[in-house]
């Protein structure tokens, strides 16, 4: 009884003081995991860009459902970028993230935020809006790409 007491008190210490970098297995998992969250947001983005550039007819719904994926998705790749996961498979994820911590979180801050106002301009059913928030959004994916992604 003593032991399983001792052993549920070091699990739960260990979920409360380790950082979000535990919740993966090993250091690829958590690189795989921030790519898989990216490319998914990608995909979707990519379809409101097509829309915000003309490449296809705008549809105020499909709009709508695909800025909603990217505001979900771009809360999730931030966890995966925990300590230890600067290499582990094949990134591009410049050192400097790891070492350029708070800067790294104001890129993805922006992202999150830019995201939620991109999926509000989308409900709105305005093309017009949910091009200047397309733009807003597609910077902030850009100024950390250019400063944290290798080429
Ligand atoms: C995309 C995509 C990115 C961003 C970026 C915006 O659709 O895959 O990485 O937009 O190109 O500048």
């Amino acid at each position: 009884m003593k032991v399983i007491a001792s052993l549920t008190f070091a699990a739960a210490a260990c979920a409360l003081s380790v950082p979000a970098f535990a919740q993966f297995a090993k250091a690829e998992d958590a690189i795989k995991y921030r790519q898989s969250a990216l490319f998914v947001m990608a995909q979707h983005f990519g379809r409101l860009g097509a829309m915000a550039n003309g490449r296809i007819p705008f549809d105020a719904k499909v709009a709508a459902d695909n800025a909603e994926v990217v505001a979900d998705m771009a809360k999730l790749p931030w966890a995966a970028f925990g300590p230890g996961t600067e290499q582990g498979a094949p990134t591009k994820a410049k050192p400097d993230i790891w070492v350029e911590q708070a800067k790294f979180k104001e890129h993805s801050d922006k992202l999150i935020a830019e995201s939620a106002k991109l999926a509000a301009a989308a409900k709105t059913g305005s093309l017009d809006t949910l091009k200047t928030a397309f733009g807003a959004t597609a910077g902030t994916c850009k100024s950390c790409h250019d400063a944290y992604r290798a080429k």
